[in-house]
């Protein structure tokens, strides 16, 4: 252990687990940490403190990520744990570790056994108490589970001293939520925005063995003294900022793209909600897309943009992205900033909400809290609960909040409310204006119709007058045809 790095005094907590091991304690990192790797904690552990019988999450690291946190070689047996901690009450905490054991299974993994407790704080050495630690120990053993998963993100002393303790590997929700957008990311920039939060994730949690050995690092590859750890972390901290540059490219290509987007005609809808709300079966269902729908968590990683007409001729172009959950780990939403921010610019957004499933209040909260943190909370939303035809619930919920509607994107049912609702919010957004436009202006009169909805149509002796209804971007670009708002 190096001298910055403190080790935890002895207090009733975490006494017992004192006697057996060297603990580590210091406070979660925060900001933007990997800007400042030299600076970053930079201790490590004797060989001899190495537990033999597992891969070590926190434990060795052989610089970049290839594949996920979990074993696919076979199913590994897992334990969950999760806490009921400051003012949360059991049952939440409970609903929460069924979301974790859904992620676990997404994710390729058995669970073999759920454990919870009650406290007030989560432990700064060992996020559970030392009583904890022991029968999750007792509960791996038992059930012979390699890997224990926790219901929170662990700082990475947490995981590093569990994983001492329980001799086996240490995971948390966020390495899990990390694990399944590595497998499900098909995209360039899906692949490198999951590759990012995954190295920054796991840059403060890289730990090395003690060798100041030459060999096997090849030319140049290490100074003299140089440890493993420190070859380990530079090589990391490169391959960060290349991505970070690769994504930089693609992010201002999407811009572009976007902006082009917005200078045209077509209003903007995406689709948001929580994972597994049915987003996916919907843009299928409207647009025919061939987009993958899964009974799994985050099926969708990467974006899909289609083409669609609305019954009133207005043509739309309709976004299925990326889903939410709970706990969305903070380096997803970082990394997945330029993906997110799509909702931030759309005209509406349309909130699949699963009417059918668990916690439908839960899941609108957490999804408008993600939207805030990626500022896309003041977009209108359109509230839609789906599976109307798996449960009653679907038409309560509707009644309960007015201007939502219910469908059933499997079935179809109320698809056809949804595409009027979508046109009145869209045209709410929009003003009524007069135009008058000269004859053998084809293109012009193409584009109120494009873009507007006609109300009235006359023709005088210079040429066309209209009555549309038009958004402010489409009354901006026809402005020099318009004669009366
Ligand atoms: N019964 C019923 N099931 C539905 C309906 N819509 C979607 N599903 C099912 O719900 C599951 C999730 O659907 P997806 O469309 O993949 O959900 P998503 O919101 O795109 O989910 P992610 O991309 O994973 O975030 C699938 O098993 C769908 O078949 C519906 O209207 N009724
Ligand atoms: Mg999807």
């Amino acid at each position: 252990m190096t001298q910055d790095e403190p080790i935890s005094t002895p207090s009733p907590e975490n006494e017992e687990a004192l006697e057996t091991t060297n603990l580590i304690e210091y406070p979660p990192v925060e900001g933007s940490w990997w800007d400042s790797p030299d600076t970053a904690d930079s201790d490590e552990w004797d060989e001899s403190d190495e537990p033999e019988t597992h891969r070590g999450a926190f434990g060795e690291f052989g610089g970049e990520i290839r594949g996920g946190f979990l074993d696919r070689a076979f199913r590994e047996r897992i334990v969950i744990v999760g806490m009921a901690h400051g003012g949360m009450d059991v049952a939440t905490a409970e609903a929460s570790l069924d979301e974790l054991a859904l992620l676990v299974d997404t994710a390729g993994a058995d669970v073999a056994a759920r454990i919870m407790q009650r406290r007030d704080r989560p432990d700064r050495a060992t996020f559970v108490g030392k009583g904890k630690v022991q029968e999750i120990l007792e509960a791996a053993l038992e059930f012979d589970a390699d890997t224990v998963v926790f219901d929170e993100e662990l700082t990475p002393a947490q995981g590093f001293n569990l994983e001492k303790i329980l001799g086996r590997t240490a995971l948390d929700r966020t390495a899990v939520i990390l694990d399944i957008f590595a497998q499900h990311a098909t995209s360039t920039e899906g692949k490198t925005q999951v590759e990012l939060a995954q190295l920054r994730y796991n840059l403060p949690r890289l730990r090395g063995k003690k060798s100041f050995s030459q060999q096997g690092g090849g030319i140049g590859t290490r100074g003299p003294g140089e440890t493993q750890l420190e070859v380990d972390r530079r090589r990391l901290v490169r391959r960060i900022h290349k991505l970070e540059r690769d994504l930089k490219g693609i992010t201002s290509r999407r811009q572009n793209q976007r902006k082009a987007r917005h200078r045209s005609p077509y209003s903007v809808v995406s689709i948001v909600g929580y994972t597994n709300a049915g987003k996916s079966t919907l843009l299928r269902a409207l647009t025919g897309a061939e987009v993958k729908v899964e009974d799994q968590l985050f099926a969708t990683v990467d974006p899909t943009t289609r083409k669609h007409r609305l019954p009133g001729g207005e043509q739309i172009l309709l976004t299925d992205t990326v889903g939410f959950i709970k706990k969305l780990p903070h380096t997803l939403v970082e990394a997945f900033k330029s993906t997110l921010e799509v909702a931030g610019s759309a005209d509406l957004l349309v909130h699949v909400v699963d009417g059918a499933g668990p916690d439908p209040d839960g899941h609108i909260m957490a999804v408008r809290e993600v939207l805030s943190s990626i500022n896309a909370g003041e977009v209108e939303q359109l509230l839609v609960f789906n599976k109307l035809d798996a449960s009653p619930e679907v038409k309560r919920l509707v009644d309960l909040n007015p201007g939502s509607v219910g469908i059933s994107a499997q079935t179809g049912a109320g698809i056809d409310d949804l595409l009027l609702a979508i046109g009145d919010r869209l045209r709410s957004n929009s003003e009524l204006y007069d135009l008058q436009i000269p004859f053998g202006r084809g293109d012009v009169i193409a584009s109120i119709h494009r873009e507007g909805e006609v109300l009235m149509e006359t023709t005088e002796d210079t040429g066309m007058r209209y009555t549309a209804r038009l958004d402010a971007a489409s009354a901006s670009r026809l402005e020099e045809w318009i004669v009366r708002v």
